[in-house]
């Protein structure tokens, strides 16, 4: 899906709302994904899944940069996530399906704690900014 200028505008000032928590932002998502969707917990074995817990705030942290990284090329994202991309198709391999499970918890943790930023016309761009996001890191997949 095209993101158009007004996308563009709208993710990047919804995403200066969300940088100075972002890790946190991360880390709820997590959080969120595990509980809604328990077979993700399955890609983590070696994690200490507890809410709250050391590796889930690593973790949130290492994600919301990613997604910081394709905010700050949004005009190429799929060249800011290259790295994140092939790793996830050739080494972890997370079934493509998890992904818009993960966007779509981050979509609700900005809700919940950052309600003032997204609006209709905010949240439709996010929307489509995230769904690019998974497009990318599901690109490699063979
Ligand atoms: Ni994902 C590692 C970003 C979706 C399972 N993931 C990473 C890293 C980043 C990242 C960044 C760290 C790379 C590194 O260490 O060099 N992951 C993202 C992003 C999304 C995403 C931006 C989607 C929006 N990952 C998912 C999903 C799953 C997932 C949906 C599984 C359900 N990711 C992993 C696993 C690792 C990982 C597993 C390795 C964790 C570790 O440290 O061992």
């Amino acid at each position: 899906m095209v993101l158009t200028d007004d996308d563009k505008s709208h993710v990047k000032h919804v995403w200066s709302v969300v940088l100075p928590h972002a890790g946190d932002i991360g880390a709820d998502a997590l959080t969120r994904m595990f509980a809604a969707h328990p077979t993700t917990k399955t890609y983590f074995p070696h994690f200490d899944l507890t809410p709250g817990s050391a590796d889930i705030k690593a973790h949130g942290k290492k994600v919301a940069a990613a997604i910081g990284e394709a905010v700050a090329h949004i005009d190429n994202i799929a060249g800011a996530l290259d790295k994140i991309s092939t790793l996830h198709a050739q080494k972890i391999r997370v079934d493509p399906v998890n992904f818009p499970l993960l966007s779509h918890c981050f979509l609700v943790s900005i809700a919940a704690h950052h309600q003032e930023v997204l609006q209709a016309s905010t949240l439709l761009s996010m929307d489509k900014f995230l769904g690019r996001v998974c497009a990318v890191l599901t690109s490699k997949y063979r």
